[in-house]
């Protein structure tokens, strides 16, 4: 079993997270706001967050051969909807979760109907930072698309809405189509935006949004095994959800350890088939080894 090579990782991720959160300090809603809303807004976009979908976006721009600043309007946008979705599937009516990555909750500090539009707010300014990607139009829009399949009912709304609605006799496969939408699909899309923002063609694409989805997959595997086994403390949010809601997942099908060995299993076999795409694709590889060992 591969070792993760985890001082340069972290490195790479701390560079990743505070390249975003300078990326965030531009983005159009600071400006000229005719309410308190944006800053509703700013108050959970600038709440932490381990940043791994901006570092995806940033990787796969450089994997291909290209400066990360290109990538960068896509990674502020695919932070924005990862973070619109978390203030959504907070509230009392979805997931009902009163604490996100180590504080209040947006509706918890300051009410539900706030909560709502301000992630109302970040979906939309999401695709208005997406359009100022510094590429030619067609590039853009191919990006844009790719970003609006995403988030829409194919995947993250229509993953979240199956997890809203589990039906007990769930089986594998439903599970799985679930996984792909409410979780992967932010994933294998910041891979996407950040190889297209470099120029990969169609070949690289292809091959990196097949690992895309199977990394998704792995990172919410261990977050189920981290909801049964982590700390709330090193979460930043309440553990033991699904299990206490009845909720099917991987790790209740199939037990702790046979989750844990599945979970170390695809880790090696993402980052060896990363490194046969072309490029350089050594950081997303290693961020797929880490995952199996991660705290929070
Ligand atoms: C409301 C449309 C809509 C979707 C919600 C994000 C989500 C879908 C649900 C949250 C619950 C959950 C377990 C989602 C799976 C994705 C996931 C593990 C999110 C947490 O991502 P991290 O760990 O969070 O990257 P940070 O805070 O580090 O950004």
């Amino acid at each position: 079993m591969r070792k993760p090579d985890t001082p340069s990782l972290q490195e790479d991720l701390s560079t990743a997270a505070s390249w975003v959160e300078k990326g965030l300090l531009s983005i159009s809603m600071r400006h000229a706001p005719i309410s308190r809303l944006p800053s509703l807004a700013l108050y959970s976009l600038e709440s932490g967050g381990k940043r791994i979908r901006p570092f995806l976006c940033r990787s796969a721009c450089s994997a291909v051969g290209s400066p990360p600043d290109s990538a960068l309007k896509a990674a502020c946008a695919v932070e924005m909807i990862h973070t619109y979705s978390l203030i959504h599937d907070d509230l009392p009516s979805m997931d009902d979760d009163e604490m996100r990555r180590g504080k209040p909750a947006l509706h918890t500090k300051y009410g539900e109907k706030q909560a709502l539009l301000a992630g109302d707010l970040l979906l939309v300014e999401a695709f208005g930072e997406l359009l100022d990607t510094p590429l030619g139009p067609g590039r853009v829009a191919m990006m844009v698309a790719r970003l609006a399949r995403a988030a829409g009912p194919q995947y993250l709304v229509g993953g979240q809405y199956m997890d809203m609605y589990h039906s007990e006799d769930a089986g594998a496969d439903w599970i799985h189509t679930m996984i792909l939408g409410k979780t992967a699909a932010m994933i294998r899309v910041s891979l996407e935006l950040g190889a297209c923002a470099g120029g990969a063609d169609d070949d690289v694409l292809e091959a990196l949004s097949a690992e895309g989805d199977r990394l998704g997959f792995l990172f919410q595997l261990t977050d189920d095994i981290l909801d049964q086994c982590g700390s709330a403390e090193e979460m930043g949010k309440e553990v033991s959800k699904d299990t206490g809601q009845g909720k099917r997942n991987p790790v209740s099908m199939m037990g702790l350890d046979a989750a844990a060995k599945k979970a170390e299993e695809m880790a090696s076999d993402i980052s060896a088939r990363l490194m046969d795409i072309r490029g350089d694709w050594s950081k997303v590889a290693a961020l797929a080894l880490f995952l199996p060992h991660r705290r929070k």
